[in-house]
């Protein structure tokens, strides 16, 4: 099989056709609007102190979110890294059990021990968040592995960043993925940096995608600024994927406007570069669309602001009045085996 490998640049350009229905453009805002605010009240309750340990926000990356919500199947599972907050939400984990998550509380999505690198969800078919730099790569093939075997039509979407594009397992992966034809959408979300390393630092094939045609994998690159192209991107991948003909790589190009984590000052880049990627904000050019082209009215935005504004500051105060885990639930959960040695 050919690799497709369609070299586009890193587009800053601003898509201005309509193509989509009017609920279709309000999911997507919604769904990006959701996130910024839950990660904006996010970092307010980090640096009170409510919430501690590692935190890393998806601002500025949402439109891949938003291509997701429409792209892809309640069935389909997804596999993601730590920069997760934006995922699980738009898999349709609620803001409250996601903060008090981060809050360390009971109500959290895994009662209060993942953390804001570990939420979970069965139920959403939500995989997670992982700590270790491309350990997801791997889990996400054996998952589509599973659905294969099922003789499902779902899919698994694998999500991960530049940085983890250079470890092993996803060569070991890619490799393994397409000899036995899974179910898999890769998906390297290249913000261009791996905390303050950028891509060009790291590698001379500074286009990702290209790193699949080694395997002959179906490979793109893809604006991710934009929810229609990368909604696009991945209803194509979804179509090859589901008529069985197996494994297919995204590179989205995007960019977080915040540090590494909440603890980097992001001193190896400079303003203007930060204020470039603003000016083509998924969420702000969404908004200005929907606005400019009649798509909704005004008053419709604002209902979808308040009505997130109220969801957001709810889930802080659910988060803040729930209490902490019991102690005796610390070695509930973790293992399946009930009588697995070294527990106490
Ligand atoms: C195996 C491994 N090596 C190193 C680290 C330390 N580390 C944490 S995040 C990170 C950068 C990863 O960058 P990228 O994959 O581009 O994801 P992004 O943070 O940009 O979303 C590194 C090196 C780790 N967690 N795991
Ligand atoms: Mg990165």
């Amino acid at each position: 099989m050919a690799a497709v490998v369609e070299a586009k640049p890193k587009s800053k350009k601003k898509s201005t056709s309509k193509k989509y229905s009017k609920a279709t453009y309000l999911k997507w805002y919604e769904t990006m609007l959701r996130i910024r605010k839950f990660e904006e009240a996010t970092l307010k309750a980090y640096s009170k102190q409510k919430i501690r340990g590692f935190c890393h926000v998806y601002i500025g990356q949402e439109a891949i979110a938003a291509g997701l919500v429409s792209a892809i199947t309640p069935d389909d599972k997804i596999v993601t890294a730590y920069r997760q907050h934006g995922i699980a939400l738009c898999r349709g984990l609620d803001s409250n059990s996601c903060m008090a998550e981060l809050f360390g509380k009971e109500t959290g999505c895994v009662k209060g021990k993942g953390g804001s690198m570990h939420f979970f969800s069965k139920e959403h078919n939500y995989f997670g968040g992982n700590g270790i730099v491309g350990a997801q790569i791997p889990i996400g093939t054996g998952i589509a592995f599973a659905e294969h075997y099922r003789e499902t039509k779902n899919l698994c979407v694998t999500m991960f960043g530049d940085g983890a594009a250079r470890q092993g397992a996803l060569y070991e992966s890619y490799n393994m993925a397409m000899t036995w034809n899974l179910p898999v959408l890769y998906i390297c979300e290249n913000n261009g940096y791996a905390m303050g390393t950028s891509v060009s630092r790291t590698s001379n094939v500074q286009e990702i995608a290209k790193v699949g045609s080694a395997f002959d994998m179906p490979s793109e690159s893809v604006n991710g600024m934009s929810p229609e192209e990368v909604h696009e991107a991945l209803s194509r991948a979804a179509k090859h994927i589901r008529s069985g003909k197996g494994p297919y790589f995204l590179e989205i190009n995007t960019y977080r406007y915040r540090g590494h984590s909440v603890s980097d000052p992001g001193k190896y880049r400079s303003k203007e570069e930060v204020q470039e990627y603003k000016e083509i904000d998924p969420l702000k050019v969404t908004e200005n669309k929907i606005l400019d082209q009649k798509i909704a009215s005004k008053a419709e935005i604002d209902k979808i602001k308040d009505a997130i504004n109220k969801e957001i500051e709810a889930a802080v105060k659910f988060a803040e009045e729930s209490d902490y885990p019991i102690s005796s639930e610390l070695y509930e959960d973790n293992y399946l085996q009930k009588d697995y040695p070294f527990l106490t």
